[in-house]
């Protein structure tokens, strides 16, 4: 029972038809916290720094074919924009490919790009892009480079190379194009990105 912030006497009086009244007196005084529990230590839930080098991509074609895939060292592992639309009441199965996408590296830092190794994967349904285009982030946009070259690998899963003008930035973004856009062949797979430099 709380009565008020003061001590003092509590007089309580029941009354009940049939029966005598009753009275009860009880000295009060203040009541102090009961919390039993000790409170939760709560710090700030800032997100996690996250780690440099960071893949992205316009599109990834499934759950297990995601940027970090490119910069993993594993060459089982790889991004991929292949996906398969499995066939529903309105719409057949559907896996043609996508016209373009772009996969892009973030360094977190400032640093010069002049050459990208790109391991794309040749298959049944991945196939190498009609053409890379490569830009650069100068702090407020992504700058196309200049004076590209393009070496293309003829075997699956070796490196492209591509050279250009030494420019600074802190993350390079690879356009690619499809070289059979529509068609299930023309997917884009890369299994390792390597942009040498500092
Ligand atoms: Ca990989």
């Amino acid at each position: 029972m709380r009565a008020g912030t003061e001590a003092g006497v509590l007089k309580v009086t029941a009354r009940a038809d049939g029966l005598r009244a009753g009275t009860a007196k009880a000295r009060t005084t203040p009541s102090r916290s009961m919390a039993l529990t000790e409170p939760a230590a709560f710090t700030p839930d800032h997100p996690a720094p996250p780690n440099h080098p960071l893949a992205d991509a316009s599109y990834s074609g499934r759950p297990d074919t995601l940027p970090a895939a490119m910069l993993d060292d594993d060459p089982a592992t790889g991004w991929s924009n292949a996906f398969s639309k499995a066939a529903t009441a309105l719409l057949p199965a559907f896996s043609g490919a996508r016209a373009e996408d772009w996969v892009s590296v973030d360094y977190g830092r400032t640093r010069t790009f002049d050459r990208a190794e790109i391991s794309f994967t040749l298959s049944t349904i991945h196939s190498l892009p009609a053409s890379v285009e490569a830009a650069v982030w100068d702090g407020t946009r992504y700058v196309p480079v200049e004076g590209v070259s393009v070496t293309w690998a003829t075997a699956s899963d070796e490196p492209t190379v591509i050279t250009f003008d030494a420019v600074r930035g802190s993350r390079l973004r690879l356009t690619l194009t499809s070289g059979y856009p529509g068609e299930t062949r023309g997917a884009v797979r890369i299994t390792k990105l390597e942009v040498p430099g500092s």
